[in-house]
């Protein structure tokens, strides 16, 4: 359109068909709820139970193949009910379980998004991380960082299970996906199994190593074995006062999480503690590795036991209680902690009047 050279000659409501037919939008016609006081959303805090779940991932493993003749990947995503359809688990975050039977090889890809894998239930199984066979066995953490190849091996005589969390919603947001197949199908090894381990696992003594600038921890298996003994050791420490005994996987020369996106991180509850409530702005999905227990989400209990899932978005207020009078209960949990620090969005707040332990 040409401009007027009468500006009275123009309605506001003529102005706004105008700059809307010129790929412009006035801001003072965006809804008032826009700029919300505090974050909103449809996502919801939400438990799947491991029972259900395990049964349902059987009878996949019954009907549909993984390899050469079936799909790439027996997996199945936890939808987040609260959401629209087809989304993922939280915002940023979709964790998913997979299931490889004996004998199966899931093809080697790789993907701009970031996974983790944290082991429910097998053994004899790995995945091939660029050319590093690594040992799954229940309760490791295996890292698949972004653009790292991975394929999938079981060698053992039994399924092996699996939780998957990747930043695949927060990859996929800011439309930064990238995905490639191995020409080879299954990667060979390159590296010894569990190569990375022996390099970089003593902890305090590091090799003179020069690492490439980005954040992903070199270490790619984090035994279950050494979270197990750092727990107990801390077993009778005062401990968090909104988590109890709670450890960071971390990348073994920045000290900071295991990789740019996610944070890992355990848990002990101990028989008999309840924990005091907070919230912050990062979302969790949570694991449930040992013991039963409850976390109460803005008020409404969820109840878990061993291998369910929870996933909470961010700035739910949540505590944790086991009430178990003899038996601990541990929690493995992902979060996009990371992401919210480095932009400057991350947030916490307590509140005072909640019970303490
Ligand atoms: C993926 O590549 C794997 O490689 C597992 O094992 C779960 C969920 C969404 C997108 C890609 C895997 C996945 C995934």
């Amino acid at each position: 359109m040409t401009l007027s050279a009468e500006p009275h000659a123009l309605t506001l409501e003529a102005f706004h068909t105008a700059v809307r037919g010129e790929a412009l939008e006035p801001l003072w016609l965006q809804p008032d709820g826009a700029m919300t006081a505090e974050p909103v959303t449809p996502f919801c805090p939400y438990r799947w139970r491991w029972r259900a779940v395990r049964e349902r991932m059987l009878q996949a493993g019954a009907l549909l193949p993984v390899g050469k003749e079936g799909a790439a990947r027996r997996v199945l995503i936890f939808r987040n009910p609260g959401a629209p359809r087809g989304a993922p688990t939280t915002p940023p975050l979709g964790a998913a379980i997979q299931l490889v039977l004996p004998g199966e090889q899931a093809p080697s890809h790789r993907h701009s998004p970031a996974a983790i894998r944290f082991i429910i239930e097998g053994r004899d199984a790995c995945t091939i991380v660029d050319g590093e066979p690594c040992t799954m066995t229940p309760g490791d953490l295996i890292l698949t960082p972004s653009w790292a190849w991975h394929g999938h091996v079981n060698a053992g005589a039994g399924p092996i299970f699996w939780l998957d969390v990747l930043d695949v919603p927060l990859v996929a947001s800011l439309y930064q996906f990238f995905y490639e197949e191995h020409p080879d199908g299954l990667e060979a090894p390159r590296r010894a199994p569990d190569a990375s381990l022996a390099r970089y696992g003593a902890g305090i003594l590091l090799p003179q190593d020069v690492l490439p600038a980005h954040g992903d921890s070199p270490l790619l298996r984090y035994p279950w074995a050494v979270a197990e003994a750092r727990l107990r050791a801390l077993a009778d420490t005062p401990g968090d006062p909104f988590d109890s005994v709670l450890l960071t996987y971390t990348h073994p020369y920045t000290g900071g999480p295991v990789m740019p996106t996610m944070t890992c991180r355990i848990q002990l509850l101990r028989p008999g503690e309840r924990t005091r409530a907070h919230r912050h702005t990062a979302s969790v999905v949570y694991h449930v590795v040992r013991g039963r227990g409850t976390t109460i989400v803005d008020g409404t209990a969820l109840d878990w036991e061993a291998g369910d899932v929870l996933a909470l978005p961010g700035w739910v207020w949540h505590e944790h209680v086991n009430a178990a009078p003899d038996a601990e209960a541990i929690l493995f949990s992902v979060s996009d902690e990371p992401v919210l620090r480095a932009l400057g969005l991350y947030r916490e707040e307590s509140r005072a009047d909640t019970r303490g332990a």
